[in-house]
């Protein structure tokens, strides 16, 4: 069976969701630290569970047999800022105990996301590259760095079959924004439909990677499944799809909503913002796993507002 750890977070609802309509749902456990939407709750077994809890993670795993671990709880980059060591003990300890299950072979397999975050002020910044500079400025980003140095140790010193993607912004319609400075994307569409106009949080003209959920799902399962011997990379495989800024996003909703209007009002998220690239160069992962991003900005739009008139 698979276990999917903060399932009730932006990426872990889509994932249980996918999941589940691939394996089967009593194949895949869903937990968080709380409850879920109602239809995840309704879909499949689940369990309350703190993923920094060692011996709590390791009762679920013997009783239902997992195989599988899907570790996607996290404090995201905005709010670890605002509580740094009760991010680092999340984003750490809960990588740490699924690494050393699989170092005593209690699991055979990991999923980990790491993020464009790991990049800092001073890597080149457009078509970032799979090895390059890293000097991470915040909280977040220093613990997805360390991470990827410890997936990448567990896997070279006790052969743990643990795969990683450096996710950009992702940008989707069945969870609310929560803490991170990319979910700019994803209030925009919100608002946009409340009130025809928003105030983002971050400047005209900051371009970020980003990327539509349904890319970050499909290239998450190809990863799981590809054959590890085509795998070159055991940190994080750099992933991309698209690039803008607020103002593009803003002319893709005009044209569905002509009136919607933008009005820009930074704060301290566009520091976070400006530490990170603009662009990344995902030809590794097209090399090794055949990644290939499916969603542009424009259908984007229109799978955004779609789903959220209804
Ligand atoms: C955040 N959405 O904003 C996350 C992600 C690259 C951004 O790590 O913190």
């Amino acid at each position: 069976s698979i276990l999917i750890i903060g399932a009730c977070g932006q990426i872990g609802t889509e994932l249980t969701i996918a999941l589940r309509e691939k394996y089967g749902n009593e194949a895949v456990i869903a937990s968080d630290i709380r409850e879920g939407s109602d239809a995840l709750m309704a879909s499949g077994p689940f369990e309350l569970l703190d993923a920094t809890d060692y011996e709590a993670i390791e009762n679920v795993v013997m009783y239902y047999e997992i195989e599988e671990v899907y570790l996607m709880a996290a404090m995201l980059s905005a709010t670890a800022e605002k509580f740094p060591m009760r991010a680092w003990n999340l984003n750490m300890n809960s990588l740490f105990n699924v690494l050393n299950l699989a170092k005593d072979k209690k699991i055979d397999k990991i999923f980990w996301p790491s993020s464009i975050a790991v990049f800092g002020p001073n890597t080149p910044k457009t078509e970032t590259p799979q090895h390059t500079l890293m000097e991470p400025s915040t909280v977040y980003g220093i613990s997805k760095q360390s991470g990827e140095r410890w997936c990448e140790y567990y896997f070279k010193k006790f052969d743990v079959d643990v795969r990683s993607v450096r996710y950009p912004g992702l940008i989707s319609w069945k969870t609310l924004p929560g803490g991170g400075t990319t979910d700019y994307a994803v209030e925009i569409y919100h608002k946009a439909l409340e009130d025809k106009k928003y105030t983002c949080f971050l400047a005209e003209g900051t371009k970020l990677p980003m990327m539509f959920m349904d890319d970050a799902i499909r290239a998450t399962v190809s990863l799981m499944e590809a054959n590890p011997e085509e795998l070159s990379i055991r940190s994080s495989y750099n992933l991309g799809a698209m690039s803008f800024g607020p103002e593009e996003i803003a002319s893709n909703i005009k044209a569905h909503l002509p009136e919607f209007e933008i009005n820009y009002d930074p704060d301290f998220r566009q520091a976070i913002a400006d530490s990170w690239p603009s662009s990344i160069d995902d030809a590794q992962a097209k090399l090794d796993w055949n990644w290939k991003p499916e969603f542009d900005l424009e259908k984007t739009t229109t799978e955004m507002l779609k789903n959220l008139m209804n």
